[in-house]
């Protein structure tokens, strides 16, 4: 029995920023009060890993434990947590759920105000970290979560126990990036049967929205993208119509989405992170009612730019999207339920599956673009 003594395992280090992961003895301490030690069965890679593992911008926030989309199974728990066991099958998700505050209590918002989101590289609660290497050097967090590592400790507001016959190389994804897109349709627009949806960027969560605006029965999707190829893939998760971006001619973006969609598409996602293309999908909108989600993340400090009149006289809406404004206790258990029900579909996404050993394929896989989601087993 382990539970109240410290781990001794694997975890796979970033010592410093763009440089391969090593693979180092960590000592993993047991869970303070609401936390939970936890056993990480796999996990897979996202954009936001390989954002902060290039981060060289000081202060230098290494040695660092990344990853974030992961399923274990609880090893123990810390005093006050009541909510899972030892054995529980569980997701690790950065964005908290309290239960307690206001906007946890609410089901019109998934930004819990107890324990505000934020980039941090400790645990969420108590600002100290878990991890030391076995020199006694001190390994940051990411994310609430540094799921490359065999044990991680996470605070309890940040799992979510799930149905353990989920497959684990499924459930994963649907700690970040998959739930993230299908969310933002589902969701945060809540699109209707028989609307047309637009889709800026075609990546795994470009394509999880394809898949979340299918489930709502949206008629039309169109893709946009720079890469003609994402349309072949696009079209495995629901997407109709396709739009390069360089081939539009004198045209914008968005002059072409307004004459393809005679007005204007309802629903316009930004999935790639830049503001110049959250403009065009506003822009892309129908007037009257068409909503723009923001899901991609751009530089820190990035600005967006509106005129005046177009938002006055548009009546559209432009909307921001954290983990596909879905709620991680409550909306979860969901999307599993809809994926053992054969309604959504997961297993697309996973293109690669790689050892633990190997996790830096997983890395050259995603920024190489040849994969869409790469799943790390431990
Ligand atoms: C992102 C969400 C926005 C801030 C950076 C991290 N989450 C997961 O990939
Ligand atoms: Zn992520």
């Amino acid at each position: 029995n382990t539970a109240g003594k410290p781990i001794r395992c694997r975890a796979a280090i970033v010592r410093k920023p763009g440089e391969p992961l090593v693979i180092e003895e960590v000592i993993v301490a047991p869970p303070n009060p609401r936390e939970v030690r936890i056993k990480i069965i796999c996990t897979s890679l996202c954009h936001s890993d390989v954002t902060f593992w290039k981060l060289e911008h000081p202060p230098a926030i290494f040695p660092r434990i990344l990853g974030h989309e992961a399923v274990g199974v609880v090893e123990s728990v810390g005093e006050g947590v009541h909510e899972v066991v030892e054995g529980d099958t569980v997701i690790p998700i950065f964005l908290p759920d309290c239960g307690e505050c206001t906007d946890c209590l609410s089901s019109k918002s998934n930004l819990c105000s107890k324990l505000p989101f934020s980039v941090s590289p400790w645990m969420d609660r108590d600002g100290t970290s878990r991890f030391t290497d076995i020199n006694g050097e001190t390994l940051y967090h990411f994310l609430f979560v540094s799921s490359f590592s065999e044990y991680t400790v996470v605070d309890i507001a940040h799992v979510t126990k799930i149905d353990p016959a989920t497959p684990a190389n499924r459930a994963c994804l649907l700690s970040c990036g998959v739930s993230t897109g299908v969310g933002a349709a589902l969701k945060t627009a809540n699109v209707e049967t028989g609307t047309t949806v637009a889709i800026f960027g075609l990546g795994a969560i470009g394509l999880a929205v394809a898949e979340g605006a299918r489930l709502c029965g949206a008629k039309r999707i169109i893709g946009v993208d720079v890469n003609q190829d994402k349309f072949e893939i696009g079209k495995k998760f629901g997407v109709t119509d396709f739009v390069n971006s360089r081939n539009c001619g004198d045209k914008t973006v968005s002059q072409v989405i307004i004459e393809m969609t005679d007005g204007g598409a309802d629903y316009c996602f930004e999935c790639v992170g830049l503001t110049s293309l959250v403009h065009e999908a506003y822009s892309s909108c129908r007037k009257g009612w068409g909503k723009a989600v923001v899901i991609g993340v751009d530089q820190p400090g990035a600005m967006l730019t509106f005129s005046s009149s177009e938002v006055l006289h548009s009546g559209k809406s432009l909307m921001g999207s954290l983990f596909g404004g879905l709620k991680p206790k409550s909306d979860i258990p969901v999307l599993i339920k809809r994926y053992m029900a054969k309604e959504l579909q997961l297993d697309k996404f996973v293109t690669h599956e790689v050892d633990f050993e190997d996790i830096n394929k997983a890395f050259d896989l995603l920024i190489g673009g040849k994969s869409l989601r790469c799943v790390i087993w431990m």
